[in-house]
């Protein structure tokens, strides 16, 4: 509706414009205006066809080609040519999408089939299409006169050129339908196999023409350097190039979009004035950026899907308006018969191939659909042929204009098809989810006014799963922990939220005590929390805990199996309280499909054999489809002693373990922040106001402010990064009265003696350092401050703030030091404790040992006093790296695994930890 009205609009502007025609200043008007109609109308067209089940893309070449006669009397020169570097960028750009398409490690052992199957189908095409040329040779009206060696040299051209297949084309419609399965990985194999064999062909077959007509064309020598060149040249700066951008993605990975278009226009221009094949280097970039660069979570992915929408659009409509029709209606019998041909050919091929390769053949029988597509790459063959060869290459030219026309018309139609018989298509609507978390998105309590108030839980993560469920629907199982959560539920326990826009099922499971008291606080958070942080606090392991936290874990399975309405419904289990979950789900649900994310450490194999019960819990967390650790460091700990506790067959390079009858995957993703929110609040109007306010809460008077924010845990490093501040202000004395630190600690899990112990000794050490270094009517050197802040806060601090303080004596990540670095523009110190998982990434922060007191406030005292300069190019660094890789990227990196592994084996970024010194 809107698009209609907004065509109407645009349609309005451009008759407007041309009835000012004479004017030269509207030639760029013009040009954005046809541009804009294209785009509207083409997009018009393609929602129509859509409606109706059919490939969005013929609408955009129909919009082309039916409008195109009469575009042709709008278009000034400038809009052609902007056309036509449109594109040319498009068709780089989709054979670079082509080569990130075909991953030779995720394909695996299926490569060496789907080459011979490629390779025994281009054999029958083009073999079968050069013998029934040269048979039929008198009727094609080519070069009807000509024999031999010329005669053979033409049909080698025609052969390879009609044979050609469209990657375009393909990879467009996988992208359009949303495809995911193995018919469409083996399709895009085959094409972008086929075409590189092609294009190689090509440039020989095109060589042999030369010789045979344009009386030896050169001698031997400079003609293999050509052709060396046009292939080896164009291979090389496609390596060259596609290196460069993985570099960018992996130390940049900003704008993604535009670079991504940029390195396509780069491929375009380049090939072009140096004469080699573009398409060849573009699918060679996208080859060695797929197969070598470290996979960077969402951001190609969800940048290539963005910026190429409506280059697509553009580009098929510009193909369609010089589709000619007029040929197809001359030269139709002809052309007809050779598409016939072609399509019965690839049939054979396909068939044949099939036998030969021994490829799946329920998947490989539809493949053929997706091979009869034809677009840029056989018409830039064309072209060349035509005007290295006017005298007989321009028929050639015209009736493979025909044939494109009829393939590009048909071939989405079929290939959608085959897309849908081959289940590929069924991904499309994203299926609903089930999250299973201890802690619930919302909590309803009830204020002093007696009315009910639904409070979200903060925290990225949270943030992130809610979005996510927001989107996909579902149920989220959570402990109900709010005073009036009873109160808001249906008869099944469950409340649809957000409260204000309602999207997916809150379900909640009441625990009384005291089995919430030992499953929670004693086996979770006295046993398996020391378990697993290396620090001096010794787990505690209590029988009547243990027996709580697997009724509790039963409870929750229960629950999930009353939820799961269809059995490939994903589950995904968060963290530690949930070890047992998916062994007893499989009770009820052998099928299920969950993946679980262990938040913290995962301990040394040697210290994991403190848990009398650690191979229930390695069983327990092997029943998982997928298993995901914050760092390869914990990976290994957890693969070694699957190994050794279990006996598990661990298969390293695969990334999985075979336990008990089935196979587990156990990758890294390190979790993230929500950049874009965090920035996004750091540039807020808001933001002054709020820092004013903090400045007066805590009387920020002071030259130099650091912040420190963490839960009131003993495996944050509080005490040491209190003895590490006392030290700096005795060693230089100055700084009384001219630093203030801002400690937040809310305190948590406070009825545990643990957590009161640390809990007393903070507030004892800063009442006491306060004291020591206490200046006449000056401020604290350490502001402390209990309660918890908002986000917006928490940002307002960061900024405010010459330096942060992250001195974990071991964590999981830690996510206050991404979210310093996302709040702050390019000044700002970030201290980092190495036993961070943080610290694997974030490099560029000023590293320190929190064990080491000394090395600590020297590391305090390089951070107070480093230069503007190199401040800057450290952020810098650390912002690009926390940009890349949010949060949201590291959810559904683990949902894609999991989802991934019924449609496609795993393929994952593995991250070294043994650089890191401690
Ligand atoms: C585990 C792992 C891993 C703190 N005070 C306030 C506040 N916070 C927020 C911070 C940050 C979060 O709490 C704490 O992050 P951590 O990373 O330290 O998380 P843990 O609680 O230890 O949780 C850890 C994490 O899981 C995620 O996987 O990184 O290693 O132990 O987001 O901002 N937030 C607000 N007000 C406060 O006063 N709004």
């Amino acid at each position: 509706m809107t698009r209609g009205a907004a065509l109407i609009v645009v349609a309005a502007a451009v008759l407007w414009v041309q009835a000012l025609a004479g004017d030269a200043a509207v030639g760029s008007a013009a040009t954005a205006l046809a541009l804009g109609f294209t785009l509207l109308g083409a997009a018009l067209v393609g929602d129509v066809l859509g409606r109706f089940s059919l490939p969005r893309i013929t609408g955009y070449l129909l919009f082309g080609a039916l409008a195109g006669p009469y575009l042709g009397n709008l278009i000034t020169e400038g809009m052609a040519g902007q056309l036509q570097v449109v594109t040319g960028i498009a068709t780089t750009l989709i054979a670079l999408i082509a080569g990130l398409t075909l991953n030779v490690g995720r394909l695996g052992q299926r490569l060496r089939p789907i080459v011979q199957l490629t390779g025994v189908t281009l054999l029958i095409v083009t073999s079968g299409l050069a013998l029934v040329a040269w048979i039929a040779w008198p009727w094609l009206a080519i070069a009807p006169g000509a024999d031999g060696l010329q005669r053979l040299a033409m049909i080698a051209l025609l052969a390879v050129m009609v044979a050609s297949f469209s990657p375009t084309m393909t990879a467009a419609v996988i992208t359009e339908t949303g495809a995911r399965g193995r018919l469409s990985e083996l399709v895009l194999a085959m094409v972008v196999l086929a075409d590189l064999a092609l294009l190689i062909a090509f440039s020989l077959a095109l060589a042999f023409a030369r010789v045979t007509f344009q009386d030896g064309g050169g001698d031997g020598a400079g003609l293999i350097g050509r052709l060396a060149w046009e292939i080896g040249g164009a291979v090389a700066f496609g390596v060259l190039v596609g290196a460069l951008f993985a570099l960018y993605l992996r130390y940049v990975g900003r704008e993604v979009p535009l670079v991504l278009l940029g390195v396509c226009a780069v491929l375009t221009q380049v090939g072009s004035t140096q004469q080699f094949e573009p398409l060849l280097a573009a699918v060679a970039a996208g080859l060695v950026i797929e197969n070598l660069s470290v996979a960077q979570g969402d951001a190609l992915k969800s940048a290539v899907q963005r910026s190429v929408t409506p280059v697509l659009i553009i580009f098929f409509a510009a193909v369609g308006a010089s589709l000619r029709l007029d040929t197809l209606a001359t030269l139709g019998a002809v052309a007809l018969a050779v598409a016939l041909l072609r399509t019965g050919l690839i049939r054979l091929g396909v068939a044949t191939g099939l036998r030969v390769s021994g490829f799946d053949a329920g998947t490989g029988s539809h493949a053929w659909t997706g091979l009869v597509s034809q677009a840029g790459i056989t018409l830039g063959f064309a072209s060349v042929v035509s005007t290295e060869f006017p005298s007989w290459g321009g028929q050639m030219q015209t009736l493979l204009a025909a044939l494109v026309a009829l393939h590009e018309l048909a071939g989405p139609i079929l290939f959608r098809q085959g897309l849908a018989r081959a289940g590929d298509l069924e991904p499309v609507t994203p299926r609903p989810l089930v999250v299973v978390s201890n802690r619930e998105p919302y909590l309803h309590r009830t204020m002093a006014d007696g009315s009910i108030v639904a409070t979200p839980a903060t925290g990225g993560v949270a943030v992130a799963l809610d979005a996510l469920m927001r989107e996909r629907g579902g149920v989220w199982i959570a402990h109900g922990a709010g005073d009036a959560d009873r109160l808001v539920v249906d008869a099944t326990d469950t409340v649809r939220v957000p409260p204000q826009k309602p999207a997916y099922d809150l379900r909640r499971l009441w625990i009384d005590e005291p089995t919430f008291s030992s499953y929670y606080g004693g086996f979770a958070n006295e046993g398996l929390w020391p378990l697993c942080h290396q620090v001096d606090v010794r787990p505690k392991f209590r029988s009547e805990d243990w027996m709580a936290y697997r009724y509790v874990n039963e409870r929750f399975a229960a629950a999930i199996h009353e939820e799961l309405q269809q059995a490939n419904t994903s589950v995904f289990i968060q963290d530690y309280h949930l070890a047992l979950v998916a062994p007893a789900l499989r009770v009820y649900r052998p099928q299920a499909r969950t993946a679980l994310f262990w938040h913290i450490p995962w301990p040394h194999p040697d210290r994991l054999r403190i848990c009398p019960w650690r191979r229930d819990i390695l069983a327990g967390l092997l029943s998982n489809d997928l298993l995901a650790f914050q760092l390869e460091r914990d990976r290994h700990h957890f693969l070694a002693a699957a190994g050794e506790e279990l006996g598990a067959e661990v298969e390293l390079e695969a990334s999985r373990v075979r336990y008990d009858g089935r196979y587990s995957h156990v990758v890294s993703v390190p979790i993230g922040v929500d950049y874009d929110h965090i920035q996004e609040i750091a540039a807020s109007p808001e933001l002054e106001g709020e820092q004013r306010r903090l400045r007066d809460l805590f009387c920020l008077k002071a030259k130099v402010v650091g912040v420190g924010v963490d839960r009131l845990d003993y495996t944050k490093g509080i005490p040491e990064r209190l003895a590490a501040l006392d030290q700096i202000v005795r060693l230089r004395p100055e700084l009384r009265g001219q630093l203030t630190f801002v400690q937040i600690g809310v305190p948590s899990r406070s009825e545990l003696d643990s957590y009161a112990a640390v809990e007393q000794e903070v507030g004892a050490q800063i009442a006491e350092i306060n004291a020591r270094h206490a200046v006449p009517g000056g401020p604290p050197l350490i502001r402390y401050h209990t309660s918890p802040l908002t986000l917006s806060s928490l940002v307002a601090l960061y900024r405010m703030a010459d330096f942060c303080i992250v001195s974990s004596l071991h964590d999981g990540m830690n996510l206050v030091a991404k979210e310093y670095v996302a709040a702050r523009d390019d000044a700002g110190v970030l201290v980092l404790s190495s036993w961070a998982g943080a610290a694997q990434e974030l490099t560029d922060a000023l590293i320190i040992n929190p064990y080491d007191v000394d090395g600590f406030a020297e590391a305090l005292l390089t951070a107070i006093d480093m230069p503007a300069d190199e401040q800057a190019l450290r952020m810098r660094a650390m912002r690009r790296i926390v940009a890349g890789r949010n949060v949201f990227g590291w959810a559904s990196d683990i949902l894609e695994g999991l989802e991934s592994l019924w449609t496609k084996p795993l393929h994952y970024s593995v991250r070294g930890w043994e650089g890191t010194s401690v």
